[in-house]
């Protein structure tokens, strides 16, 4: 089991697709394991974006991060972070394939709905980032039969 960081950005929210992108997460049979609503301070932009600060869309990205609150969330499954990356879409909706998240519901290279950590590594920081560890629960799903086959499970 692996987990995954989640950012619903202000275009879910603002857009009322909270609950439909969560849907799509445990439809596919991934596990909800911390979720929480904030405002995104200067500071932890910086931090989430740090190979992004120099670059000139930057206030506009910030901006848009700061729009609303976000939800962020903790993923859990096997090879989460893969699954969701792959869930996600690239990052110009309108050049997202059809059934990702961003093909679906985004036309914009920055109101692009999700944000998903791109490596087991980054998973890991911006998970401590954004949740302290009580935050984050490691519980069954009663389901796990059923979503995985036997062994798969590791
Ligand atoms: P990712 O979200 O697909 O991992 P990154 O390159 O890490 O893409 O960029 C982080 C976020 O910054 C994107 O999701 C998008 O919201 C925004 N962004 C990236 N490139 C641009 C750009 O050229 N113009 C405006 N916003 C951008
Ligand atoms: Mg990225």
């Amino acid at each position: 089991m692996e987990t995954t960081f989640v950012l619903l950005k202000p275009s879910c929210v603002q857009r009322q697709l909270i609950g439909e992108v969560l849907n799509r997460f445990e439809r596919r049979g991934l596990r909800i394991s911390g979720m929480k609503m904030m405002q995104l301070s200067d500071e932890i932009l910086r931090e989430h974006y740090a190979h992004l600060v120099d670059r000139p869309f930057f206030p506009s990205l910030a901006a848009s991060m700061q729009a609303s609150p976000v939800v962020a969330l903790a993923i859990s499954g096997v090879d989460a972070v893969q699954v969701v990356r792959t869930m996600t879409g690239v990052t110009n909706g309108r050049e997202a394939a059809p059934g990702t998240i961003r093909g679906d519901y985004s036309m914009s290279n920055q109101q692009n709905i999700v944000h998903a950590s791109d490596s087991t590594s980054n998973a890991a920081i911006e998970l401590a980032r954004f949740f302290r560890p009580e935050e984050i629960f490691d519980y069954t799903s009663g389901m796990q039969g059923y979503i995985y086959g036997e062994g798969e499970c590791k």
